[in-house]
């Protein structure tokens, strides 16, 4: 029996059952990609078998106690939903590189090395210690060469294993260090924008000393606003170019809804400013608080979308209020679909999607 790994996916290949991760109509010895991968790859397909977080727990702890060298992937547009508490929890007192992917969709006008201290910090406030920290598009090439020099002094002899949410760029990474590196010009790995595309281990030979890059799947994170959307709505809620951030003025009783995901209103005794973060696609409105809930109503799905009108009724709503001191400017997060940044002394009540979590932060931002 031939027993090979899809170099896409990292399912083993079997030509027994389409339903089935893996299947390839006819299995050869030098088969390399299953129907799905291929179907990925050539005809930009999505995937329709996604991993689950079912086995993820066996993933970590494999990943752990093979004393490699880890790198902890997040995406920086979703950084408070990918730096996730579970997993750093398991890399705790390991060799880890932080890499903070999709910088190419923040403004190019920001400056670096704040991000850099900024996502240091973060790692302080949880006591969490990271060997170096790095932040790079694999899309855009964008300094990879600094994390690849990192790894080459950091990995002392080892493998070095990929972890992170699912969809933080994992695989692309990995496909980005190759074509910097090696002759290789098109992408090894699977990748598309639906979380669960790696389904196992892949392991990519890079090193001269037989060592090993190692792709792993992505933890599923079950707030990520994604989950509760079709792959219609993921092009306007993920950027994929540069964010150009709006900005408001803000007064009391003013309110701004990001699409039909989240509102935010405003009780402020003075003007305070609002800068909006999310992708370019994504409808932000602009109203009075009063009236939200008519919107919320009457236009989810026609002019505030997403939800698309086939989604929105399986999104239901919480809310939390949230008081701002305006000592220092603030972000406030949204699970996978951007950030608000607010300068001022305000109360804020937040409408968003109850499976989802809405984090404050120091801003990222100036
Ligand atoms: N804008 C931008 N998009 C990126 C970047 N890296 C990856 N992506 C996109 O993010 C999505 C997920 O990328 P993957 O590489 O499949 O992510 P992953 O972490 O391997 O995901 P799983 O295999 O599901 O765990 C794809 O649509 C990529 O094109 C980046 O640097 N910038
Ligand atoms: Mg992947």
């Amino acid at each position: 029996m031939i027993l090979r790994k899809c170099k896409g996916c990292g399912a083993v290949l079997q030509d027994l059952d389409e339903a089935k991760a893996g299947f390839i109509p006819v299995l050869k010895e030098d088969s390399s990609y299953c129907k799905r991968c291929y179907r990925m790859m050539h005809y930009n397909e999505l995937p329709k078998i996604i991993a689950s977080n079912k086995d993820y727990e066996h993933v970590i702890d494999d990943v752990v106690q093979r004393n490699g060298l880890i790198i902890f992937v997040v995406d920086i547009f979703a950084f408070k939903a990918t730096f996730n508490k579970r997993m750093i929890e398991k890399l705790r007192n390991k060799d880890v590189i932080l890499v903070a992917n999709k910088y190419d969709v923040f403004p190019k006008s920001i400056n670096i090395s704040n991000v850099v201290n900024w996502l240091s910090r973060e790692c302080e406030k949880i006591s969490f210690k990271v060997d170096a920290i790095h932040i790079v598009s694999s899309k855009k090439g964008y300094y990879i060469d600094d994390l690849t020099n990192t790894i080459d002094i950091a990995r002392r002899g080892r493998d070095v294993y990929f972890v992170g949410c699912a969809n933080v760029g994992k695989s692309s990474l990995i496909n980005a260090l190759l074509k910097r590196n090696t002759s290789i010009k098109n992408d090894v790995i699977s990748t598309s924008m639906i979380p669960g595309t790696t389904l196992n281990q892949i392991r990519i030979s890079f090193f001269d000393d037989g060592k090993y890059l190692i792709d792993t799947p992505g933890l599923i994170n079950e707030a990520d606003i994604l989950n509760q959307l079709l792959p219609i709505s993921y092009n306007k809620i993920l950027p994929s170019i540069e964010m150009k951030p709006i900005t408001y003025q803000i007064s009391n009783g003013n309110a701004i809804m990001l699409a039909g995901l989240a509102a935010l209103e405003f009780e402020c005794d003075e003007h305070i400013s609002v800068i909006v973060y999310t992708s370019n696609n994504l409808y932000i409105h602009r109203c009075k608080s009063e009236k939200v809930v008519d919107l919320f109503n009457n236009q989810l799905g026609v002019l505030l979308t997403p939800p698309d009108y086939t989604e929105k009724d399986n999104i239901k709503y919480d809310t939390k209020i949230i008081e701002l001191d305006g000592i220092k400017k603030k972000d406030i997060w949204f699970s996978g679909f951007g950030f608000v940044s607010v300068k001022g002394k305000t109360k804020v009540k937040i409408t968003y999607p109850n499976k989802t979590e809405v984090f404050v932060t120091n801003a990222i931002i100036g």
